[in-house]
Formats: structure tokens, C-alpha cells, sequence
């Protein structure tokens, strides 16, 4: 029987998966499966990181536009908790990311050797299944648990620890196979029960004016087709989530637009509480989408749809829960719906077009302004005349976040918008867009970071260079931690402490890396210089003295979610 390496067969399991980037970080733990990377014709491309927090990042911003398990790859101890991060991030936003960890040989272990940690148990908690690969005979079928357990149900993350001998050790080559269907996710869609999409649909019959709350749920299904069918059959407004833009296309008449503390707005927490139905799908109802718990009201009647069987019902007291995926559920739902051969008239249009007049009215106000330092309503509106419809927005957390889900218009459904959702932590955006351009080459990717985010992941702008990555990268300078500063504004009496640092001149520093950078101080260099930046041909940066947070009119209702 022919026998291969355990490294050899880990390179051949990814390519059975249908794995095309693999983003990464060397170390000498690794050293086998980078020589069998080395020797087989596989073609994938290995994208070499600065850090594995930002190949964990790549991997998961990938993931999130093409539809396909990210994967990324780090050597023991640093390198694995390094990694982790993104995996959690990823894991939480039900993305599917595959963590290679290597490791010391299994037979130094307790032996204090260099880099020895126990990364079955550091991830065990964080994902959704954890796992040290002790022998190289059981290889393939490690990796194909980790994929199923990735792709199906509600997608996420799954480490994989690969130790030096086992790298080393031979294996049969005739035990190297997979489903190449569990490379993309979501996988082995599961059905919706017929009896609760009946009573789902006599809950919805009967309701004068339901809402629908989308989470990330619907667009990891590809729902979003199916979404806007029973949408517009009902009539009924669609709100999202942060996570949840792109579940309909956001010009659609009944696109509400985003909802909660972080990027919703007044006029839209209003819509949602007219309604006397939610319907939530793929979506946990949680403390920043809810306003703590307060918008809808505990009491209004709810049917919700996820993947997750502990979803629905951990907060809303719920009339009707479906488990299954969201595009089958959607489907059933439009069938038993139009069985009942009535004309629903759930209000929604003319309620969208009430509260989107009364929010952009505002928000035109202040985009037209000609303020210095230049406000954030400007930069979303200049943004959004510039890119094309296609375009991926990659948003950090502070400035970004909220401006760009409460105002920046996605006009096409799906893919579009992403911020890490799960913890927010900062220094995501420049990574995963990093990766969304990968994932998706053909279309314009942009990251939107603040100060304080590029800060955590500069050393990165080499990777750009290196691999000419041609993303538009933005940065919100306001010399400050700014969201940390409005919520020491808001809730501890301007009291303003250890939240300020020195302003950077991000552009020469992109220069410094060879990124083609510009400055931008006043308000009518502003479109020029996002134009050119965007229509240059490589990577790109664009650094903006921004309205601080604290003094903004921001789209947040809580600093404290
Ligand atoms: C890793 C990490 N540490 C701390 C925080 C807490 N935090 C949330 S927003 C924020 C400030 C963000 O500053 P910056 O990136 O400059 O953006 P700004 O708010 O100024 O627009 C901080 C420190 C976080 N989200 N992530």
C-alpha cells in the first residue's frame, strides 16, 4: 500500500476541500508541512502574515465573501495564541475557519519543551470543536470531522493541532479522501419543520404590521433572494442587524436599514416599535441589536428562525421557533403563504420610506457640511458616491461601525458590508479586507479603520505591498480612542481619562511601506483624493482628520453595549 507523510496529507486533505489561500505565519513547528507546501503541486497560494491575528482575520473575511472555509495556519505556543483571536471572532460570527495549529512532537510533551501548550484545551471553549492531531494514521479523518463540524448547522471555527511527529509520521495514501461539499458552507442544509412553518404562517397571517430582524443568518444562508419574495409578498419592513446588511439589497422599498444601539437611529427604532410581530432570523437578538433588550419590547409576539436550536427563545419569550436554515425555512414560508390566498398589507413601504425621509434628512444636514477637522457623515456620503455598487466595506469598530451601518446605502443583497460583530476587537478591518479580496478579486474591497485599529495591525501594509493587494484602505484619524472618550462624555461626566494619544501621519507611514497615500485635511480634498485612491490601481491609503467621536452626532445609542 502506498504511504505519504502526515504533513503531505494535510496539504492534499486542504486541496480535496477545495482550499484555494491558505494565510499564515512560519515557525519551526511548521517546517514539515511548509516543505510538503514546498514539494506538492497542489495549487494553493500561501499568503505569508505579519502576525497570525491577521492571518486569522484574512481567513475569516475570506470565509465571509466567498462562501468557503478560511484557512489559516500558525506554528505552537505564540503562534497558536496568536491565531486565536480570529478564530473566536470567527467562531462567534458563525463563520467557518479552519485554525492549523502545529505543535512539539506528541513525545515532548511534559517535558518543558519550548513553545508546549495545551491547544486542545485553549481552544476547546471558543470553538466548535477542538482537536490535537495525536496520530498520523487518523489524519484525514481529524480533518474531515473539522470541516463537518465547520460547514454544517450553524457554521464556525475549529482548530486543528498538528504535531511534529505526526507531520513526520506515514500514513496510507488510500485513507486521503473528502466531501468536497463540505468545503462551502452552509453544508447538509437542514429543513424546517411543516407544522411550525404552518403555524408561522397563521401567526403571520394574522399580524397587522410584522417586522422582520435579520441577523448575519440570513446572507451565511444565501437567503436573501428568498427573503425579499416573502417580504414583499407580506409587505412587511426588513431591518438587519450590523452583521445582518445585505439580507436585501438597502434601496429595496422595504429595507428598514439597521436597527440597535450601534447604527440605529431614532427613525428606525421607531418602525420597530410599531410592530406588532418580529420575525428574527438568524439573528441572537442581542444586546447591541435589541438596545439592551428594550427595542422590540419584551412582549411583542415573535417567530424566529436559526440554525441554533439555544437562539430562539434566550431572550423573547417566542410563538413560534424554527430550527433550520434560513433559505429552506423562507422557501416553506412563501409555499404556506400563498396557500392562504389573502392580500397581506403589512404597512412596510410606506413605514420604510417615513423613517429612511426622516434619517437621511438629517444625515444629508451634516454630510454637506464643510467643517474641519472634516465630519464622519462626509466621509460616509463621499464613499458612497465613489465606489461601485459591488464594492465589500470592511468596518472596525469606533467611527466606523456605526457611521457606516446607520448611513452607507448597500445596494446590492448578499455580501457587502463586514465588521467583526462577535467581539469587536480592534485591528480586524485591514486583515479581513485583506482577505475579502482574496475571496472575491474582482471587486473593489475597502477598509475603514480608526486611528486606533491601524495601530494594531500596521506592521500588515508589508503583506499589502508584497502581494500588491489593491485595496483602498481609510483611516478616521481623531488622535484618540474616540468611542471610549464619547462614552467617558456620556456616562462618567467628561471625566476624560487615558484615552488620548498622539496623531500619527498614517500616510507617510504607508509610504514608508510603499502604499501610494494621501492626507486629507479639508473638506474639499476629500473627494479627490478618495477618487484617485480608489481608482489606483494598487493598494491605497487615505488618511482623514476626523470630527472626533465624542463630539460627533454618531449613530449610538449606548457606549456600553
Ligand atoms: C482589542 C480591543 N481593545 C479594546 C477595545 C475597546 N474599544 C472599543 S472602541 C475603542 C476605541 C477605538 O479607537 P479608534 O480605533 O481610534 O476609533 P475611534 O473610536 O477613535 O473612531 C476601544 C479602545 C476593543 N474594542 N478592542
Amino acid at each position: 500500500m502506498s504511504q505519504m507523510s502526515g504533513a503531505e496529507a494535510m496539504v492534499r486533505m486542504l486541496q480535496l476541500h477545495g482550499v484555494k489561500h491558505i494565510f499564515g505565519l512560519c515557525g519551526d513547528t511548521s517546517l514539515p508541512f511548509y516543505d510538503a507546501l514546498a514539494r506538492l503541486d497542489h495549487g494553493m497560494q500561501h499568503i505569508l502574515t505579519r502576525d497570525e491575528r491577521s492571518a486569522a482575520y484574512m481567513a475569516d473575511g475570506y470565509a465571509r465573501v466567498s462562501g468557503r472555509v478560511g484557512v489559516c495556519e500558525g506554528p505552537s505556543g505564540g503562534g497558536a495564541t496568536y491565531l486565536l483571536p480570529g478564530i473566536v471572532e470567527a467562531n462567534e460570527s458563525s463563520i467557518p475557519v479552519l485554525g492549523i495549529t502545529t505543535d512539539i512532537a506528541t513525545a515532548s510533551r511534559g517535558r518543558y519543551t519550548l513553545t508546549e501548550l495545551d491547544q486542545e484545551a485553549l481552544y476547546r471553549p471558543l470553538t466548535k470543536r477542538s482537536e490535537v492531531i495525536d496520530r498520523a494514521d487518523r489524519l484525514p479523518e481529524a480533518v474531515r470531522r473539522a470541516f463537518r463540524a465547520m460547514t454544517t448547522g450553524r457554521p464556525g471555527a475549529a482548530p486543528l493541532g498538528l504535531p511534529f511527529d505526526v507531520q513526520n509520521g506515514q500514513l496510507p495514501e488510500a485513507s486521503v479522501w473528502a466531501q468536497a461539499e463540505l468545503g462551502a458552507y452552509p453544508a447538509r442544509r437542514a429543513a424546517p419543520d411543516a407544522d411550525a412553518v404552518k403555524r408561522a404562517a397563521s401567526v403571520l397571517a394574522a399580524a397587522k404590521m410584522p417586522v422582520f430582524v435579520c441577523g448575519g443568518g440570513v446572507v451565511i444562508a444565501g437567503a436573501e433572494k428568498e427573503l425579499g419574495a416573502v417580504a414583499t409578498l407580506l409587505g412587511a419592513a426588513v431591518a438587519t442587524t450590523v452583521s445582518g446588511q445585505g439580507s436585501l439589497a438597502e434601496d429595496h422599498p422595504l429595507c428598514a436599514g439597521v436597527v440597535g444601539s450601534n447604527g440605529g437611529t431614532p427613525p428606525t427604532r421607531d418602525l420597530l416599535s410599531r410592530a406588532d410581530l418580529v420575525i428574527f432570523i438568524g439573528c441572537r437578538a442581542g444586546s447591541v441589536t435589541t438596545e439592551r433588550w428594550r427595542y422590540p419590547a419584551p412582549e411583542i409576539a415573535v417567530i424566529h428562525i436559526d440554525a441554533d436550536p439555544m437562539v430562539p427563545g434566550a431572550i423573547y419569550k417566542t410563538d413560534v421557533a424554527i430550527i433550520a436554515d434560513a433559505k429552506l425555512t423562507l422557501q416553506a414560508l412563501l409555499v404556506e403563504l400563498n396557500l392562504l390566498k389573502k392580500a397581506f398589507n403589512g404597512k412596510g413601504k410606506e413605514a420604510v420610506k417615513a423613517a429612511k425621509d426622516r434619517k437621511f434628512s438629517e444625515f444629508r444636514a451634516l454630510a454637506i457640511k464643510d467643517d474641519v477637522p472634516i465630519l464622519p457623515e462626509r466621509i460616509v456620503a463621499t464613499l458612497q458616491e465613489i465606489l461601485p455598487h459591488d464594492a465589500t466595506v470592511v468596518c472596525d469598530p469606533g467611527t466606523p461601525c456605526p457611521y457606516f451601518s446607520a448611513y452607507y446605502e448597500f445596494r446590492e443583497a448578499g455580501r457587502h458590508f463586514i465588521s467583526n460583530r462577535a467581539h469587536g476587537a480592534l485591528g480586524y478591518a485591514m486583515a479581513a479586507a485583506v482577505g475579502a479580496h482574496f475571496g472575491r478579486p474582482q471587486t473593489k474591497t475597502v477598509s475603514v479603520m480608526g486611528d486606533g485599529s491601524f495601530g494594531f495591525t500596521v506592521g500588515e501594509l508589508e503583506t499589502i505591498v508584497r502581494l500588491r493587494v489593491p485595496i483602498l484602505m481609510v483611516v478616521i484619524s481623531n488622535g484618540s480612542y474616540g468611542w471610549i472618550k464619547a462614552g467617558q462624555k456620556t456616562g462618567f461626566g467628561r471625566r476624560y481619562f487615558s484615552v488620548d494619544f498622539t496623531r500619527t501621519d498614517h500616510a507617510r507611514v504607508a509610504e514608508a511601506f510603499g502604499v501610494k497615500a494621501w492626507r486629507v485635511e479639508r473638506p474639499e480634498e476629500l473627494k479627490p483624493a478618495l477618487a484617485a485612491a480608489a481608482e489606483h490601481g494598487g493598494p491605497a491609503l487615505v488618511d482623514i482628520i476626523t470630527q472626533p467621536l465624542h463630539e460627533a452626532r454618531a449613530p449610538v445609542s449606548e457606549w456600553v453595549a
